[in-house]
């Protein structure tokens, strides 16, 4: 028997690939990581799996008929075997045909997805580099983990950088820190992610300390399973959705009381006054004061006076998981949070303000000095066409039709040709059978996988992709300090092929070959992606080892810095010397530029609007269940959804609803019963789980189940999307309202047994003819 061992990485982490007769046995954390994540642990059955897409494939109907095929067909017919060369032409042929007869705006190559760890092989960048070169695309802006901020924040504070990147460091936390007041709680099981992949998990350890060094944590969220383990935190239970109420009423606590940093409001922010008369009612004649809020949100009035009192009385910051602006009029309590803490008068100062993302991702607060990591350019798109990322129903349906967006108006194109790689939409959107009807507008889908996705099998041709073991990479995130070498491990696993190989053969046909590859193959790239970086590091002062010594060595790291960063702390020292980007270089609590946009669905300061669907609307009569779909513990979305560890984590081979035992009761469920979860929109059947840490009407299910269903009646498995809500979160951000959802629930109470699970038998296919 011959072992090798290879150092790799994933976004779970940092590891070393164990090979045995060309087999992976284990991955075993990498030595640094105090923490890793058990995720890797399905691994190794993933890579060698039978669901793995063996060779290229087009789905029957498609083959005989191309672009006028039965499309209603997509996810249930079966598919025939093709060689490369034959699949390539098609798809080449495919696209030289559609972007001849519509225009390369015709062509969907958003392609949204995490794909891999690794900067070169990301399928994603991979796509828009392919397509870019070749005459472009329509691709789509912003993204459905932070996309409300990103389109709100630079109205007030001029960036987005506190979601993409530093927020004030977990040692000026340890320091200076009383009160940490988490909004959407600290879960972390979602530190075990970094977009890009790290060296360190480091999240428990800095909260540990945290908590020896004595900073009081007050944990805002619907459930008590968003304390970190161990951590005595102080729970406020409160209705999901509803916490903008939440600081509205703490602000004007302040306002009314006289507690608020008058002199940082008048230095530092624009239009403090016109906020305060919205609170104060001046607008609408309804204060919105602590009882005001109580009647919303549910906390009771005394608690929130209390915790504005605790804040202005302690040195305090404000986080937000990125959870709570992925709802309907998600811009609101972000804006809400900012001008909270701008009244509290601490925004600049250690330990205090506002801060976004301590415990939605790994390495949100950890100390690393601010310089690239391993970079990969997809280039510029010449067909100049997008769309807010999560706007695609709304494209594929209606094309032709206009959109406001950020102060713009748009035009959605007439989608012909979908390309997608490195994503799985049948995981990520929401409302999944009206996907499935846009989904059979486009003439031809091409997607590539390494398994058959629910996405792989709803294309027309189908590529197979190599994973991450099976080539060579280089990986790093901007919120780690470590660069990994990924060795390739092992051969491509049946006839799959590295997405930067296919689509240097469709460039070929294409005659785009050198503007895609630059000259370059996958060591000449990764070569590339590491010396571009080091000589950034080497300019900003810091060692960077040669290329031939990093890839021996298998990673390479960046310093701790000395000072811990302090988010915005050079604008409050200075603010004429460091203005904001804002119109009025200040924080804005009342934007003139949106007030310009005139959008209904964003006002021009942060206000309380409830969303179109909520435990305190009038849907609530019919759905009376709040659903919650949060990032899944046991995997990175829908990936390794088959895997063992996932496995585990299901109810009778169905995705776990989390349910209060008194809401369970009353509908006459029980613990590890089949239940129906249900509304308007679609039904899909989950495992009952009783959990009492829930607030009543609250029900949680974690999303990344793969989709199971024949038609729009019910998915098997478990897929929560089939019961969210397609709708922008306003004209300003049209970003995903995921967490807006009501529901109700019932036992599986028909004749039988509920239907079997059959996301994890992959479709019939045809094998090549020899
Ligand atoms: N209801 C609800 N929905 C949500 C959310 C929510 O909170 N609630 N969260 C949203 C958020 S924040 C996000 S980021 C999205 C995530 O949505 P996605 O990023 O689309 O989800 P993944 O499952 O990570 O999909 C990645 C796909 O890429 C494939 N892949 C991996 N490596 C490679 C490769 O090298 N080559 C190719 N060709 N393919 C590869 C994987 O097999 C997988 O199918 O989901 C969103 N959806
Ligand atoms: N294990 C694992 N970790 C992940 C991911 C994964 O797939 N798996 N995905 C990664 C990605 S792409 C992203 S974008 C981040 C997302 O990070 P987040 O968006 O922060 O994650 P969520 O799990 O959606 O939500 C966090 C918590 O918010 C609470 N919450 C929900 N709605 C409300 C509300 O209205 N008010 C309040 N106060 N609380 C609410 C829920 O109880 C939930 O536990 O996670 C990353 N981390
Ligand atoms: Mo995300």
């Amino acid at each position: 028997m011959t072992t090798t061992r290879f150092p790799t990485l994933s976004h779970w982490g940092a590891y070393t690939a164990v090979v045995e007769n060309g087999k992976l046995v284990e991955c075993e954390p990498f030595p640094y990581d105090s923490a890793p994540s058990p995720i890797l642990r399905s691994m190794p059955g993933m890579v060698h799996s039978e669901l793995r897409i063996q060779r290229p494939a087009v789905r029957r109907g498609w083959l005989r008929d191309r672009e006028r095929a039965d499309r209603s067909r997509q996810g249930t017919d079966d598919f025939i075997e093709v060689d490369w060369d034959t699949a390539l032409d098609l798809v080449a042929g495919e696209l030289a045909r559609v972007r001849a007869t519509y225009g390369p705006a015709s062509i969907f190559g958003g392609s949204y997805g995490w794909s891999s760890a690794g900067r070169l092989h990301h399928a994603r960048t991979l796509t828009h580099r392919f397509l870019f070169a070749g005459g472009g695309c329509t691709t789509q802006a912003g993204n459905y983990s932070w996309g409300a901020a990103q389109f709100l924040l630079p109205h007030v504070i001029g960036t987005y950088a506190p979601v993409t990147g530093r927020v004030t460091d977990w040692r000026s936390i340890l320091e200076h820190t009383q009160l940490f007041i988490a909004i959407g709680g600290m879960p972390l099981r979602n530190t075990q992610i970094t977009s890009g992949g790290a060296g360190l998990h480091s999240s428990h350890q800095w909260i540990e300390r945290a908590k020896s060094s004595g900073v009081r944590f007050v944990v805002v969220s619907p459930t008590r399973a968003d304390i970190p383990d161990g951590l005595k935190a102080r729970w406020v239970p409160i209705r999901p959705n509803t916490d903008t109420a939440l600081m509205l009423g703490m602000a004007h606590t302040l306002l009314s009381r006289g507690l608020h940093d008058a002199h940082f409001v008048s230095r530092y922010c624009e239009g403090f006054d016109a906020f305060a008369a919205y609170l104060l009612g001046r607008e609408d004649g309804q204060a919105k004061d602590a009882h005001w809020a109580e009647s919303i949100c549910a906390v009771p009035a005394q608690t929130i006076v209390e915790l504005a009192l605790e804040a202005a009385s302690h040195r305090a910051l404000m986080n937000c998981t990125w959870s709570l602006q992925r709802a309907h009029h998600g811009e609101q309590p972000y804006w809400a949070c900012i001008a909270l803490a701008a009244m509290l008068g601490q925004i600049g100062l250690p330990g205090g303000g506002f801060a976004f993302g301590h415990g939605s991702i790994n390495g949100a607060g950890t100390p690393r000095p601010e310089v690239a990591a391993p970079e990969m350019s997809a280039g510029t798109n010449p067909a100049r066409s997008s769309i807010p990322v999560a706007r695609i129903s709304d494209m594929l349906l209606s094309p032709g039709d206009r959109y406001d967006f950020n102060g713009r108006e748009g035009i959605y194109p007439d989608i012909r040709m979908v390309y997608w790689a490195g994503g799985n939409p049948f995981h990520h959107h929401q409302d999944l059978n009206r996907l499935a009807r846009a989904w059979q507008v486009p003439e031809t889908i091409v997607v590539h996988d390494s398994w058959w996705t629910p996405t792989a099998r709803r294309a027309d041709i189908v590529l197979p992709a190599t994973t991450t073991l099976e080539r060579n990479d280089i990986g790093g995130s901007s919120r780690d300090r470590y660069v990994l070498a990924m060795h390739q491990a092992l051969p491509p696993q049946f006839s799959s092929r590295n997405d930067f190989d296919i689509y240097r053969d469709l460039a070929l046909r294409a005659g785009c070959e050198p503007a895609f590859s630059a000259g370059r193959d996958e060591f000449g790239w990764i070569r590339h992606i590491y010396d571009s970086m080091a000589a950034r590091w080497i300019d900003a002062g810091f060692d960077a080892p040669p290329f031939e010594r990093f890839w021996e060595q298998g990673y390479t790291e960046l310093p701790e810095p000395g000072a811990p960063f302090v988010l915005l702390s050079d604008f409050r020292a200075d603010p004429q010397a460091h203005p904001l980007k804002t119109p009025s270089g200040k924080i804005e609590l009342y934007s003139q530029r949106i007030r310009e946009f005139g959008y209904e669905d964003c006002p021009p300061h942060p206000a309380w609007l409830p969303p179109a669907e909520w435990l305190g609307g009038a849907a609530a009569r019919h759905w009376p269940l709040h659903l919650i779909t949060s990032q899944p513990p046991d995997k990175l979305h829908s990936q390794l959804d088959a895997g063992s560890h996932s496995m585990a984590m299901k109810v009778r081979g169905r995705q776990a609803i989390r349910v209060h035992p008194l809401d369970a009761a009353e509908r006459g469920i029980m613990e590890n019963d089949i239940v129906r979860v249900f509304n308007e929109r679609g039904a899909c059947l989950a495992g009952a789980c009783m959990d009492d840490a829930l607030m009543r009407g609250v029900v949680v299910m974690a999303t990344g189940a793969w989709f199971d269903a024949s038609d729009s009646s019910l998915e098997h498995h478990g897929n929560p999307n089939v019961l969210t809500m397609d709708r922008g979160t306003s004209s300003l951000a049209q970003a995903s309202s995921a967490l807006s959802a009501l529901v109700e629930i019932a036992p599986w109470s028909e004749e039988g047994e509920p239907p079997a699970v059959k996301a994890f038998e992959p479709p019939v296919v045809c094998p090549i003819a020899k």
